[in-house]
């Protein structure tokens, strides 16, 4: 049995260490994956930085990692879904199973979640990880490893767009082209957007933007806010039926909620800190929805069946490649904000992707 359990800690603000630890031991509900790609996310790079994110605050040594793929190693004896050797994507919350809100199939709201990589609860940057099978799920053998790591934040903005009823023929307004922006344009326009719309204050974000199939773009933060309404409105030939602020700052809401056609919804996936001034008279005289998403539910395995399909590619959105010895490295790049995803790789690259991967 292999002993090597390299694992990213994250001790202390700025503090973040490779260090072996224990393999872990499964119950019998449980599988214990050897890890293959983990991506960073924002909310990584706020803990290593600041110990906090939200109202979460790191208070003891905390394991890293939430967007993740893996391999079975090892199932518990009442597991029945998943085979050793299966290769699968993690959702990375697990739900008490009991409350009202798992009960009622909204188990995103669960006040018991344990979310990978969210103090106190430890994430899967490691070699081995233990984790609920069935919030493990086993992908085809033509989708890749890092495909699998990336349902995680495709799931956000599969959330978003579900939340905000993006739907055929719909004009759809994006604010913000990093990561969770990017993934919610892929998604509209898979659900049949026809018209998607996308600002940023990043010319290189908006190119990547215009990569991926944004319709339109618009370079935000020079005009006034009553020039950018009319502009969003101007660019898109109407006033967009949905609108996602992927930012969290009080000009972009703001923006969504006055652009957003009147009996549209505002979908807001960024989190602002503290309290905003928001046009709130304007949105309900015009029965514009604003509605808050928190992570995703439900939306796993629509997220994989979009990738497997081939509705939604989500491969170009990897920017940057690292080894799990290299994790110092890669929070850095992801820091600086270059690129979009880096990804680290636990694993051999390619080590789990058919051949035919390889040349891509
Ligand atoms: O991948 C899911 C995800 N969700 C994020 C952030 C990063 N990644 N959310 C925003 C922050 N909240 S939180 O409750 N928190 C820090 C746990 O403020 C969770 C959802
Ligand atoms: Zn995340």
């Amino acid at each position: 049995m292999a002993t090597d359990n390299l694992t990213a800690v994250l001790h202390k603000p700025k503090d973040l260490r490779l260090e072996q630890t224990p393999i872990p031991e499964i119950s019998d509900d449980e599988v214990l994956l050897r890890m293959d790609c983990v991506g960073i996310c924002g909310s990584d790079v706020h803990y290593w930085q600041s110990g906090v994110c939200g109202a979460f605050v790191l208070r003891a040594p905390m394991i890293m990692g939430h967007e993740a793929s893996g391999v079975v190693a090892k199932i518990g004896a009442k597991v029945k879904n998943l085979q050793v050797g299966d290769r699968v994507a993690i959702e990375p919350g697990v739900p008490c199973r009991y409350c009202e809100f798992c009960k009622t199939g909204r188990y995103h709201l669960c006040p018991d979640m344990m979310f990978c990589a969210t103090p106190p609860v430890h994430g899967n940057l490691a070699r081995y990880y233990k984790h609920a099978a069935d919030f493990c799920y086993k992908i085809p053998e033509h989708m890749s490893m890092e495909e699998a790591a990336l349902l995680e934040p495709l799931s956000v903005g599969v959330h978003a767009c579900r939340r905000g009823g993006v739907t055929a023929g719909h004009r759809v307004l994006i604010l913000g082209a990093g990561p969770i922006g990017l993934v919610t344009l892929l998604v509209a326009k898979a659900m049949g957007a026809s018209e998607v719309l996308i600002t940023d204050i990043l010319e290189s974000r908006l190119e990547m933007a215009k990569k991926l199939g944004a319709d339109h773009t618009i370079l935000v933060g020079r005009e006034d806010e009553a020039a950018m309404v009319r502009r969003v409105h101007a660019t898109l030939g109407a006033h967009p039926d949905v609108s996602i602020d992927a930012s969290g700052v009080q000009p972009t809401i703001r923006l969504a909620i006055l652009a957003t056609k009147s009996g549209g919804v505002a979908v807001l996936v960024g989190m602002a800190a503290g309290e905003l001034t928001l046009p709130l008279a304007t949105a309900l005289a015009r029965e514009v929805d604003i509605r808050g998403i928190f992570r995703y539910v439900n939306e796993y395995p629509i997220a994989l069946s979009m990738v497997a399909s081939g509705q939604v590619n989500v491969k170009p959105l990897v920017t940057h490649h690292f080894t799990l010895e290299q994790t110092l490295d890669a929070y850095e790049v992801a820091r600086r904000g270059e690129g979009v995803k880096v990804m680290i790789h636990v694993q051999p690259r390619d080590a789990n992707n058919k051949l035919k991967f390889q040349a891509e």
